[in-house]
């Protein structure tokens, strides 16, 4: 009897050790990398950077976080390493935007359309036919306006840094080629999750059905949709070809793609390594607008030779009929800042 009680009481000091030698090393891990550089305590440390996207890794989104990754190496003698995470394995835009705010993630490339639903004054970049052509939108961007509307993402925990670029956003359709807006009429148009892209396919008469990213292929596939609208780059390299027939060319809307980093992990950096982020992400920039003029220069051939039917649109009849969003959102966005965006172009 006595023998038994002592083998069941060091059976239990023996599991009562194990299990807290192990509850020690589980805090360490994933945590430390964020807590690590938010206590700002970088000495010898790597600092690591996770930075997430929703797009496929042969896009000049993923290609210019890795010229940033490098960029940031360099400049800062290997001691940040950054990684890059595509095809929404970190979340979907939204998710990750969230994640920045909360420190549960350093950085995410985005459109700035989820960023309506964080400083509506985004919504100016959502309105229809807002640029003229990219030089004007990039020169906007990355002027006074661009840069005091990601500064003004700061009272939401996140910086902006730069804007990389999706670009000027076309139709694709599964059933005609569109050609004047009424041809938009009932179908079934996956837009994103902002309230600007939503009435715009609206007023055409299309059924607006918003989405994240990550659920696009499988629906355009399965026909839960007939279309959706994004740049040439993001058709080629998500192949929406193989699931697409009719590629519209409206370039209804211009998207910028802020680089954005959490506020708390970006304050917990030493100066120097700030600088060398900043620095980065302006030289990452260009090199992933270059790559994108690049493949925009060829991809109406070679979306058409993989089958899809490509055509010009009535672009004053699309200007036409989408007006009234102006009027409906100016009261979100300020008659002021459209008009300083619509004069900055001229
Ligand atoms: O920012 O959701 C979309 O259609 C965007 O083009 C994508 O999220 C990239």
């Amino acid at each position: 009897m006595f023998k038994k009680i002592l083998s069941i009481c060091l059976i239990l000091l023996l599991s009562l050790t194990i299990v807290a030698g192990c509850g020690g090393k589980q805090a360490e891990g994933p945590a430390q990398t964020g807590q690590n550089n938010q206590t700002g305590n970088e000495s010898k440390d790597q600092i690591n950077i996770r930075v997430g996207h929703v797009l496929a890794p042969t896009h000049p989104y993923q290609l210019g976080l890795e010229k940033f990754a490098e960029l940031v190496s360099q400049k800062t003698n290997g001691k940040v390493k950054v990684e890059v995470f595509h095809s929404s394995q970190l979340g979907n835009e939204r998710d990750m935007v969230e994640g920045l705010q909360l420190g549960t993630l350093e950085m995410t490339l985005v459109s700035t359309a989820p960023l309506s639903s964080f400083t509506k004054k985004f919504m100016v970049f959502d309105l229809p036919f807002i640029f003229k052509d990219t030089a004007s939108a990039r020169a906007v961007v990355d002027g006074p306006i661009g840069t005091q509307l990601l500064d003004s993402l700061s009272d939401q925990g996140i910086i902006g840094l730069a804007y990389f670029e999706n670009g000027f956003r076309h139709v694709t359709n599964n059933s005609k080629p569109i050609e004047k807006p009424e041809d938009l009429k009932g179908m079934k148009i996956r837009t994103m999750e902002n309230p600007v892209h939503m009435a715009t396919f609206k007023v055409m008469g299309a059924d607006p059905t918003p989405m994240a990213f990550g659920e696009l292929f499988t629906a355009l596939q399965q026909g839960t949709i007939d279309g959706q609208e994004n740049p040439l780059p993001i058709v080629e390299t998500s192949k929406f070809y193989e699931v697409q027939k009719y590629l519209s060319l409206t370039g209804h809307f211009y998207a910028p793609a802020p680089l954005l980093i959490s506020k708390s992990f970006f304050e917990s950096l030493s100066p120097d390594v700030q600088n060398a982020i900043k620095e980065a992400a302006a030289e990452a920039r260009d090199y992933e607008r270059k790559l994108l003029d690049e493949m925009n220069a060829k991809l109406v051939d070679e979306l058409q030779k993989k089958g899809m039917q490509i055509n010009e649109v009535d672009k004053e009849a699309f200007i036409k009929a989408v007006q009234p969003v102006y009027t409906q959102f100016e009261s979100h966005i300020t008659p002021e800042l459209i008009n300083q965006v619509i004069e900055a172009q001229k």
